[in-house]
Formats: structure tokens, C-alpha cells, sequence
């Protein structure tokens, strides 16, 4: 699925978030320790290498909300953006803290002028975050963020499974169409 946000383009794709081959920025739904974990953390560090954990370990910790960037080594990309996802129903609160998550990605990925990123569906898998509650804060943050950015012409949502990716779909039906 494909929008046109004034100047951004808005992608929502079914994949793997470690084989975005044409995307300068890939998200990492990180842990605070900035370690290799499971789910997207696992995929990313796995496929860069391990550089990219001793690139991590100055930067670490990091508090929910935060974002840091790091190369991406072996990965097809350019950069990897680290934020820490909230742990729902432990760290409130939840929408808040996620919106801070691609905002401050957002806003990390401007400075470095980067023109393309894609994110992952922050918080969804081990942090237990509801895929129709966290789709909706994070597309409700791209539609005020929108017109802010000047150097991010595509955001790609890279979603696991059919499931995750038909709620982004409806999602963003009523957030942008309806
Ligand atoms: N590509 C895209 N999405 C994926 C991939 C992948 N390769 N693998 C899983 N997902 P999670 P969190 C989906 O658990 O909830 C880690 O162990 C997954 O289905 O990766 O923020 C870290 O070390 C889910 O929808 O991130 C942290 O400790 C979404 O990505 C903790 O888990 C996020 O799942 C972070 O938990």
C-alpha cells in the first residue's frame, strides 16, 4: 500500500525489516542495553554483524522513547536508528512514550539528512504492545509530523505478519483516506 502525503511518500509493506535493500535507514526496536536480542533486534544484528554491538556500546543505555544511530555494517543500508520501545503496561505512559520513539527516529534521521527509513511495528512483538493501538499511534505521528520534514521523502512500515499488516492497512485507511 502506497500514499502520497503532500511531498512524503507513506509505505506499508509485509517483511523483513534486515532486507530493505533500497531504504538509507532501517529502525531497530531495540533494548535498552542496545544488545542483540530476538524479533527485529535479533534480525538486524545478526545481518550487520557483530560491529554493530560494539558501535551500540557507548550509546547504551537507553530510557523508552530515546533514539541513537549507528552504521549499519553488513546490512544493505546506510544507518540503523536504536529506539527503545515502551514495555506495555509497565512503562506509562504507553502512546506517549511510543510516539516518542518515531518522532525522536524521525528526528535523528533529518539531522543526517536521510531520505529514506523504514520502521517496525515498535513494540508489538516482546514488549506486548496491541498491534491496533500501536498502528494507530504510529501513523498518527507521521500524519502531524508530515510537514515538518524536509529531507525524509519515503516511510516504509515494514510489518511481520499478514495479520500486523492488514491492521496497518485498515489503520491507515482511517487515518489518512476516510
Ligand atoms: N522484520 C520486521 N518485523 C519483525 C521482524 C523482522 N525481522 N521480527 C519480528 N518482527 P520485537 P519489541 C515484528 O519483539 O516488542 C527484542 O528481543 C514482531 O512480529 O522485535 O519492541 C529486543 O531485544 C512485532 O510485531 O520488538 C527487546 O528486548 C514487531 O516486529 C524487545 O524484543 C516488534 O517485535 C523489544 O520488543
Amino acid at each position: 500500500m502506497r500514499l502520497q502525503i503532500s511531498d512524503l511518500q507513506l509505505e506499508l509493506t509485509q517483511g523483513d525489516i534486515a532486507a530493505q535493500k533500497d531504504i538509507e535507514a532501517v529502525v531497530n526496536a531495540a533494548n535498552a542495553e542496545l544488545k542483540i536480542g530476538g524479533g527485529v533486534a535479533g534480525a538486524i544484528h545478526r545481518k550487520a554483524g557483530s560491529e554493530l554491538e560494539k558501535a551500540c556500546r557507548p550509546l547504551a543505555p537507553i530510557e523508552p522513547g530515546e533514539a541513537v544511530i549507528t552504521e549499519a555494517f553488513n546490512l544493505p543500508n546506510q544507518y540503523v536508528i536504536h529506539t527503545l520501545g515502551p514495555v506495555y503496561g509497565r512503562d506509562k505512559p504507553e502512546a506517549a512514550l511510543l510516539e516518542k520513539c518515531y518522532q525522536n527516529s524521525l528526528k535523528l534521521a533529518e539531522e543526517y539528512q536521510i531520505k529514506s527509513i523504514a520502521f517496525p511495528a515498535i513494540s508489538t512483538g516482546a514488549f506486548g504492545y496491541p498491534i491496533e493501538k500501536a498502528a494507530a499511534v504510529s501513523l498518527e505521528t507521521i500524519k502531524i509530523t508530515a510537514e515538518e520534514l524536509e529531507n525524509i521523502k519515503i516511510i516504509r512500515f515494514v510489518l511481520y505478519s499478514s495479520s500486523d499488516f492488514r491492521v496497518y492497512k485498515e489503520q491507515a485507511q482511517k487515518i489518512f483516506i476516510d
